[in-house]
This record gives C-alpha cells, sequence and structure tokens, in this order.
C-alpha cells in the first residue's frame, strides 16, 4: 500500500505553488473589452457616467479580429515574458469567455465566440502559463452595488461572482494565476473571499491567487509602482505602458525600453515580477511603439537574462548614476545603463572582488583600494544602447556600504592582517 503523502503545511504548499512565479520574473497583462471600442481608457463608463442601455450596445459592434490572442502570445514570447494574465472581466461587466450565468458575453454577443478559450489555446501553443485577471466590482450586473445594502441582492450577486469563477477554474484546463480585481463594495466576509479561495484550489490545485478580493492571497500587487513587500513575501508590480490598462491611442507617452529593462532589474532586485500591460485595439491588434520595445526587451533578455531572471537575491545597493545592481550569491550584475566611457568607478563595496567581465563578454581589468572599484580598458561606448551589463565575483557575499558622509576605510577591510614587523635586533653592547 503505497504511503499517503502527508499533505503539506499551507505555508509549503503556498511556496511549491509560487516556485514557477518567482523563476518566471516578467509577464504580460492584457486589456481588452467593449471599452476598447471607444479608446477612451477602460473605466470609460464609469468616467463619463455612460448609462447602462447606452453601454450594452458596445457588446454587439465588438466584432475581434481572427485569433488576435494568438499574436499577444507570440509576443510575449519574443519579449522573454513566460506568463499572460488577461482580463476575463473588468468592472464594465461584460465576459470574454461563455458563461451560463449571463448572456452578456462574447460567445453570445458580437464576437459569436468564446474569446477566453483563444487566449487559453494561443498560451499553451506558446508554453506560457495561463492567468485570469477576474474583476470583482462589476458596473453592469443589477445588484453590483446594491449588494452592498440589501442582503438579498448579495447573496445574489456573491453567488453569480463565485459561480463564474468556478466556471472560469473549470471549463478552460489548467489555469495558473487567478488575479481578481477590485473588490469594490463589499468586505472580504460580504465576499465569502476565504469561500472563493478554497473553491478555487479545490478546482485547481496549482493555481497561485493574488491579493485583491480581500485576503492576503498568495502575492502582492503594487500597481504602477514597484515597491518590494515584506521580506520573503511575493509580489508583482502591474505596470502600463502608457498610462492607460484599456486601449487608449490619445495616451501616447509609452515607456521606453530601456525603461522597461530598468524596471525588470528593479523587481529583480528586489525578488518580484513585472506584469507589464497591453492594450489591445478593439479588433486585437497591439497599438505601436508596444511591439517594437517589447522585440527590444526580448533581445536584451537573450543577452543578460540571467542578471534578471536567475539574480533573485536582493540587493538593495546605494544608489549611482552610472547603473544598479541584481544579485545571485556572491555575483553582482551591475547594470548600467549610462555608461562613463573608458573607466567606471563604484564606490562602498566592501567585499573582495575576484573577477569582472562584461556579461557575456571579455574580462575587464579591475584595481581595488579600499571601498573603492575601478573598472578600465571598458570600451568608449556602451556595448548595449539599452544596459549594459557586468558581472562581477566576489569573495563571500558582496555588500555595498556608501551613506552620506565621505569615510574612507583605513584599511582594507578584507586584507590579511598585516604582520607587525619584527622588532629589529639590537646587538648587545
Ligand atoms: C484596477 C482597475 O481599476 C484598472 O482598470 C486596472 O484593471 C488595474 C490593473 O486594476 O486599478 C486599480 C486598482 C486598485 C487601486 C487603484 C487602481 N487602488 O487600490 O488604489
Amino acid at each position: 500500500m503505497p504511503a499517503t503523502r502527508k499533505p503539506l503545511k499551507p505555508q509549503d504548499d503556498q511556496q511549491r505553488r509560487l516556485a514557477w512565479f518567482r523563476d518566471a520574473r516578467f509577464g504580460m497583462f492584457i486589456h481588452w473589452g467593449l471599452y476598447s471600442q471607444l479608446g477612451r481608457h477602460e473605466w470609460v463608463m464609469n468616467r463619463e457616467r455612460i448609462p447602462v442601455a447606452e453601454y450594452e450596445p458596445l457588446a454587439d459592434s465588438f466584432k475581434p479580429g481572427k485569433w488576435p490572442a494568438r499574436k499577444w502570445a507570440q509576443l510575449a514570447k519574443e519579449a522573454g515574458q513566460r506568463y499572460m494574465v488577461m482580463t476575463t472581466k473588468h468592472h464594465e461587466g461584460f465576459c470574454l469567455f461563455d458563461s451560463a450565468l449571463t448572456d452578456y458575453n462574447a460567445k453570445r454577443r458580437g464576437p459569436g465566440r468564446d474569446l477566453v478559450a483563444e487566449y487559453v489555446e494561443a498560451c499553451r501553443e506558446q508554453g506560457l502559463r495561463v492567468g485570469f485577471y477576474y474583476s470583482l466590482m462589476d458596473w453592469h450586473h443589477p445588484d453590483g452595488a446594491r449588494c452592498a445594502r440589501n442582503e438579498k441582492a448579495r447573496r445574489r450577486f456573491v453567488d453569480y461572482i463565485h459561480g463564474q469563477i468556478r466556471e472560469l477554474l473549470t471549463n478552460y484546463g489548467k489555469i495558473d494565476i487567478l488575479w481578481y480585481d477590485v473588490n469594490w463594495p463589499l468586505s472580504p466576509e460580504g465576499w465569502e473571499s476565504e469561500r472563493m479561495n478554497q473553491m478555487a484550489l479545490e478546482l485547481q490545485p496549482d493555481i497561485i491567487i493574488n491579493n485583491r478580493n480581500g485576503l492576503p492571497g498568495d502575492f502582492g500587487t503594487p500597481e504602477q509602482h514597484i515597491t518590494p513587500e515584506a521580506a520573503g513575501r511575493m509580489w508583482e508590480a502591474c505596470m502600463t505602458f502608457n498610462t492607460s490598462w484599456g486601449y487608449t491611442p490619445i495616451d501616447t507617452d509609452y515607456k521606453s525600453a530601456r525603461h522597461v529593462v530598468e524596471m525588470l532589474r528593479q523587481v529583480a532586485a528586489g525578488g518580484g515580477n513585472l506584469l507589464l500591460n497591453i492594450g489591445p485595439d478593439p479588433l486585437g491588434n497591439v497599438p505601436a511603439p508596444c511591439p517594437s520595445v517589447l522585440r527590444q526587451v526580448g533581445a536584451w533578455l537573450q543577452q543578460y537574462g540571467p542578471s534578471v531572471y536567475e539574480a533573485t537575491d536582493p540587493f538593495q545597493g546605494e544608489w549611482l548614476i552610472t547603473g544598479a545592481f541584481t544579485r545571485k550569491g556572491d555575483t553582482l550584475y551591475f547594470h548600467c545603463n549610462r555608461w562613463p566611457g573608458s573607466e567606471l568607478a563604484i564606490g562602498g563595496l566592501v567585499c573582495e572582488i575576484t573577477s569582472a567581465r562584461l556579461m557575456g563578454g571579455p574580462k575587464v581589468k579591475f584595481r581595488q583600494v579600499k571601498d573603492r572599484l575601478v573598472l578600465s580598458g571598458l570600451p568608449e561606448k556602451a556595448p548595449n544602447p539599452l544596459t549594459t551589463v557586468i558581472e562581477l565575483g566576489f569573495k563571500g557575499e558582496p555588500r555595498q556600504v556608501l551613506g552620506a558622509g565621505h569615510v574612507v576605510i583605513d584599511k582594507d577591510p578584507w586584507a590579511a592582517p598585516t604582520r607587525k614587523p619584527a622588532a629589529k635586533k639590537t646587538k648587545a653592547k
């Protein structure tokens, strides 16, 4: 009789489920819905106070092109993104999936097909993990607001929400991430969030769940800022490419490839992930310059990937105008995004260097005097215009101490203890 495996403690099971997510580092967020037809942000129904009756016909005019999800998944792969999270239902209440609980969905209305099913298949074709975004807040459902002040409405609405989450986690095979959003207007108790998460894990025992149904979940979700959570707690920073999540062609200030690469370094240094969003147009096309920027980032990750994907040891070094660090054990990766020329000085490293090289390239000359490291013989121009990574090996765990004062250590903190010169023998008189 095979010994039955003892169930893991909850915290061990959580680490088990999070393992792939920690390694993934970089994901693609997709915001797509009826709002994409208006092109004025995914909150347009709320911000412009569009009545439900006036908004609803968008469900019939929504006519996506053929298989847009395949293009997104291929682009994500080229970008070095290892998972995707797509809106299955945003606050507008329109379901991109076939639901038995409402006809306000892509199968029954304009698209005439299950857009979530297409998305799942596209992710799997590219070997990407599958995430579902699902908004608890719902501006279309008649109980979506009333549930806060009427118990019968709350019961109906919570049954609807739980029912749809059950549909999503039952009808599409293995799902890797459940990404709740905006738990207005109920408390975690009002949503019955504990029961919601328990159901999700029963249906999908390996799934990870975020913190936006009012419970901590498996990971935190800093939005539009990169802020590590408490040590050991997994987190994922979600960021727009411009400033809107949904398709908004009038919002033209897009992040550059340099900026995306710096965000990847920041999340790696803090032990978290970056979920970078695209907001496709109503046909499903990805607006410029996102494809080009994502491909540049992917090419950069081809060259310097381990300095982001594998450098998971938090290293909150001090700021330098020439760049910043990620760390993997005794190795520091210096992400130099402002190239100083043939010589680069780094202060404050109170650890003995043993090697230096352009990552994936030639060795670099170095001299270290106390806590001042100078790399020389570098190319005059930056080898990689986005960011050049220099790989530095140390004896023991690298540390950096700078602070505000200018205190030069009076001896090498790592030098072998100096032998006192033997006292000179004086000749007997
Ligand atoms: C929410 C959505 O409203 C938004 O449209 C997008 O989907 C984003 C990923 O999630 O945005 C939020 C959610 C929470 C806060 C702010 C914006 N908040 O807690 O301050």
